[in-house]
């Protein structure tokens, strides 16, 4: 009923009655002014004058996939869109996606996590319409444990594509937070279905707080947004178009050519590297110098006992968190 009420608004230059619409749609005038008030409530502009009825006056900026598309220069990521107003986690729902057949280069984007997830269990903040909450549902010919590499890719993508639109000086805190100085702007979720041999789908979790205008409880210290760094809102459907394109070219370059070196533009942004650094490992903890990362994508950290090559974890890096 929104959709239909939404629609002959679009469709209308001015203002259009309520009893035009009802008479339109075949419904009571209390049933337009239900789906109105509804609309109103999703952000939609709705002004109502006596005797001359409802018009729409401004829209919300919602994801939608043929915005995202239009220009979008990738071959196949991205080339399939879900866009959903609420799901538990967009990770959650790229795997179902994956698990019924799904191609691969399947986006899925959510206004609104209810569930949305960070690593170990941990929660992410995930308000609806402000955010740029995606997953991508990728089939890599790879190897298990290569998968790891998909995070990497994703964290050069998104301060590729940050850098790119908003010229703020995003880093990467190895290995899956893009950081704005010492604040957290961006998490990346890695999961991947597969056996002992070889990866079913794998789906790259990627949440960036765009014009998120606060943040609540410990996330105050922590977190920051694209709009309060730029003071500007950003266009998320360029920004989503922006990191697939970024993701797209090196992946591509990666999975033909394993050797692929995509290692030192993520060193070149990294700023957990030539730092003090520790992290906790077998329960002990690691410190020393980050010095930088293997091919594999491990980092390497010199201690007085040598060096030692950290898969992954929580790392602190002294000046950052
Ligand atoms: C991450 O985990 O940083 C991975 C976050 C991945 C989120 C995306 S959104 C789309 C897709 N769907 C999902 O359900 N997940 C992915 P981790 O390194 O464990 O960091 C989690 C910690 O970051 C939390 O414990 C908080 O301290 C902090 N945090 C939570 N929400 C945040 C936010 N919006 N911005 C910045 N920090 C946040």
């Amino acid at each position: 009923m929104q959709k239909q009420v939404l629609s002959l608004l679009k469709q209308t230059d001015g203002y259009l009655s309520g009893e035009e619409i009802s008479r339109q749609l075949g419904v009571s005038r209390a049933a337009v002014w239900k789906a109105v008030k509804a609309l109103r409530e999703k952000g939609y502009g709705i002004d109502s004058v006596t005797n001359r009825g409802y018009c729409l006056s401004s829209q919300p900026d919602l994801l939608d996939a043929t915005a995202i598309q239009s220009g979008l220069s990738t071959h196949f990521l991205g080339r399939n869109i879900v866009v959903l107003e609420e799901t538990d986690s967009t990770n959650e729902e790229a795997k179902r996606q994956g698990a019924a057949g799904a191609p691969d280069g399947t986006l899925c984007l959510a206004e609104r996590q209810t569930g949305g997830k960070g690593r170990l269990g941990r929660s992410w903040s995930s308000p609806p319409g402000a955010g740029v909450w995606m997953s991508l549902l990728l089939r890599p010919q790879l190897a298990p444990q290569e998968a790891t590499l998909l995070t990497l890719i994703a964290g050069l993508s998104v301060c590729r594509a940050i850098r790119r639109l908003t010229g703020c000086g995003a880093m990467i805190k190895w290995p899956n937070d893009i950081v704005i100085g010492r604040k957290k702007v961006c998490g990346i979720l890695t999961e991947l279905a597969a056996d002992m041999e070889q990866i079913h789908y794998v789906v790259v979790g990627i949440g960036v707080n765009a014009n998120l205008s606060e943040f609540e409880g410990e996330l105050k210290k922590k977190a920051t947004s694209l709009l309060l760094e730029t003071g500007e809102k950003i266009d998320r459907a360029a920004l989503i178009r922006a990191v697939l394109e970024e993701f797209e070219a090196c992946y591509d370059r990666f999975v033909t050519d394993l050797t692929a070196d995509f290692i030192t533009p993520y060193e070149e942004l990294c700023v957990s590297l030539n730092r003090q650094v520790s992290v906790i490992r077998g329960g002990r903890e690691i410190t020393g110098q980050s010095i930088g990362l293997s091919k594999e994508g491990e980092l390497l950290i010199q201690t007085d006992g040598g060096i030692v090559e950290i898969g992954s974890g929580e790392v602190t890096v002294q000046g950052i968190y």
